[in-house]
């Protein structure tokens, strides 16, 4: 089955699955979500996760990039993302790009915006959700330049060997991580000194160019009300897997983004171990619905 992906074209979350898709050669569809609330239709199938992105296949709904890069390998194992020398360990670079890093690239590529540059409707959707302020970013803008022009200078001094990627000859899930980052600096105009500072590192620049030649597979423009139609018409693929205690398969919990005032997902336990949290929820408009998370970064809680 065509794994859909719900997105929007800025976000750089979203650009890690995009060019994973293209490392796969994969074909996909596509549906562009609001880069603000609300998002009916992708709410509608996820149960309350809002972020970007999110992955749908069939009546499976993966959220978070470490949830959807798990599922794609799962559907084409093969060129994987985790590439031997590395293997797993591209996931815990991944992680750290995605978390600590994520935050220093956001101010590097948005802290130098004039006042204006972004519609009054982001910045509160930003401050109500993530209590980011994106007014007062730019007092922050200058320490957290510093940290990704550090992850910059770590990058460069990783491909000095002359290796091609990251792991060696084959691009991974560390790359994507890296990659959507800068690239993400690379778009806003405004931090064009800050994107020139990585961009001289040269062994970050000619990995740039190799990942950004790696392309996005072969996109297909679909509707929400499309992509809800393919749920509704699918049955979710998941085989019940492990449930570590203190929780029960069947067990009705909350699952919610750690440290977040993100909307919580209610559902019915199918698995919930290190490789993955799943749970099972029914939906207006879709049926039975599979949402699945990766462990780490989310928090489990009995509900009901
Ligand atoms: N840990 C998540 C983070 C996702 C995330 O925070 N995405 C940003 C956009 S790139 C987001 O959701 N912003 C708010 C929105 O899109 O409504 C992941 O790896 O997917």
């Amino acid at each position: 089955m065509m794994p859909i992906l719900h997105h929007y074209e800025a976000s750089p979350f979203s650009e890690l699955v995009r060019v994973a898709f293209g490392i796969k050669g994969m074909a996909w569809q596509s549906v562009l979500i609001p880069n603000i609330m609300p998002k009916p239709d992708l709410v509608e199938l996820t149960g309350g996760y809002a972020r970007t992105p999110v992955l749908q296949i069939g009546a499976d709904m993966h959220c978070d990039t470490a949830a959807i890069v798990h599922a794609l390998e799962a559907l084409q194992p093969e060129p994987s993302l985790y590439p031997p020398p590395l293997g797993t360990l591209h996931r815990i670079i991944a992680n750290w790009a995605g978390g600590p890093q994520f935050m220093a690239h956001v101010g590097a590529a948005m802290g130098a915006m004039p006042p204006g540059a972004l519609p009054d409707s982001f910045i509160q959707d930003r401050k109500g959700r993530f209590g980011l302020d994106l007014n007062q970013l730019s007092r922050a803008t200058p320490h957290l330049v510093s940290q990704a022009l550090t992850a910059a200078h770590w990058l460069d001094a990783t491909l000095a060997d002359g290796r091609a990627f990251v792991g060696g000859d084959a691009p991974g899930h560390a790359d994507l991580g890296f990659y959507c980052n800068i690239w993400f600096v690379k778009a806003i105009p405004f931090a064009g000194e800050t994107a020139a500072a990585m961009f001289a590192h040269p062994n970050l620049a000619a990995w740039y160019a190799r990942m950004q030649a790696i392309g996005h597979g072969e996109r297909h423009e679909i509707s929400g009300a499309d992509a809800i139609a393919i749920a509704a018409a699918a049955t979710p693929s998941a085989a019940a897997g492990p449930v570590d205690a203190p929780f029960a398969a069947g067990q009705l919990v909350q699952v919610k983004t750690d440290n977040s005032g993100d909307t919580p997902v209610t559902g019915r336990l199918l698995q919930l171990d290190p490789t993955g949290i799943t749970v099972l929820r029914e939906s207006d408009r879709a049926g039975a619905v599979a949402v699945h998370f990766p462990r780490l970064g989310q928090m489990v809680l009995p509900a009901g």
